[in-house]
């Protein structure tokens, strides 16, 4: 299709971009890790959020073009950061990966090359799945495996909108859960007990957890309750420009 086209040109020419939100780390108040977030600078149609794209570049091998270019730039941003030496100096960085490109052996290769391309530890870089990708796809899990062996962290992303249970829990291939952010209904009861639920049994299975969507103060205190271990949302703040991440956390340094 024409779009796919212009992205699959935009992506050559320089057009697509990171923004990184940042995820606080409840038991030491500190940001030490960042979700990265694609856009597309498309010239004449501003700034593409991913819905807008991503889900044209998941039609083909093009989604792993995509993937490897935004694994290869987190870990460039991070060395980055290393060397200003400010507050963002060695934190990890979380990328998604579409599971047609984790059901590629390609793509261990491509965590590989973009780790050593920026000259970063393998064990910086968090890839961040969705629980379809373990259902639909048996080698996704090997992969998986392997990408852990090399250090990578995985983090399972969307937590509670798919088919997961948490009696599987034990078993996935996975260090940490992001919890959907529809879990975090402010004042509802029964969707606080369900987070303290899944918070208690991932914990139980040495999982890490994030809160995803994270809007107010009341949803932060719920979670700080539940044991939860770290907290993204835009109350914490919004996805943005590594330049403009570094301009307020950097300034003590
Ligand atoms: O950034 P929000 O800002 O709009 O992201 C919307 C959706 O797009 C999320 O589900 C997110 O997982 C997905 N997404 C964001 N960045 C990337 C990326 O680099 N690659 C892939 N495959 N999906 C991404
Ligand atoms: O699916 P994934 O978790 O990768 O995508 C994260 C998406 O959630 C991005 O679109 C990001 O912009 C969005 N997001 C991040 N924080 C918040 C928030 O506090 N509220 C809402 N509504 N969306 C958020
Ligand atoms: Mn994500
Ligand atoms: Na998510």
């Amino acid at each position: 299709t024409d779009l796919e086209h212009a992205l699959r040109a935009g992506l050559e020419v320089g057009e697509l971009v990171l923004h990184y939100q940042p995820v606080l780390d409840l038991r030491t108040e500190s940001v030490r890790s960042v979700e990265a977030l694609v856009r597309w600078d498309r010239p004449g149609a501003g700034l593409l959020a991913p819905d807008a794209f991503v889900p044209v570049a998941e039609a083909s091998d093009l989604v792993c073009d995509l993937g490897r270019w935004a694994l290869a730039t987190a870990a460039a941003q991070l060395a980055a950061w290393d060397a200003q030496g400010g507050a963002l100096a060695g934190i990890t960085a979380a990328v998604n990966v579409s599971g047609r490109h984790l059901a590629q052996p390609r793509l261990l290769g491509d965590v590989a090359v973009a780790c050593a391309g920026a000259g970063i530890a393998p064990d910086r870089l968090t890839v961040e799945i969705t629980e379809t990708v373990l259902v639909d796809e048996p080698t996704a899990r090997e992969h998986l495996r392997a990408l852990r062996a090399l250090g990578v962290r995985v983090a399972l992303d969307d937590f509670g909108t798919g088919y997961t249970s948490i009696g599987q829990l034990s078993r996935l291939p996975v260090d940490c859960l992001k919890i959907d952010r529809s879990f975090l209904v402010s004042g509802d009861r029964a969707h606080a007990d369900l987070v303290r639920l899944v918070i208690g049994a991932a914990h139980s299975f040495s999982l890490g957890v994030v809160a995803e969507g994270v809007e107010d103060d009341d949803q932060l205190l719920a979670l700080r309750e539940a044991h939860c271990d770290a907290a993204q949302g835009y109350l914490l703040g919004r996805p943005l420009p590594a330049t403009e991440l570094s301009a307020p956390a950097g300034a003590g340094r």
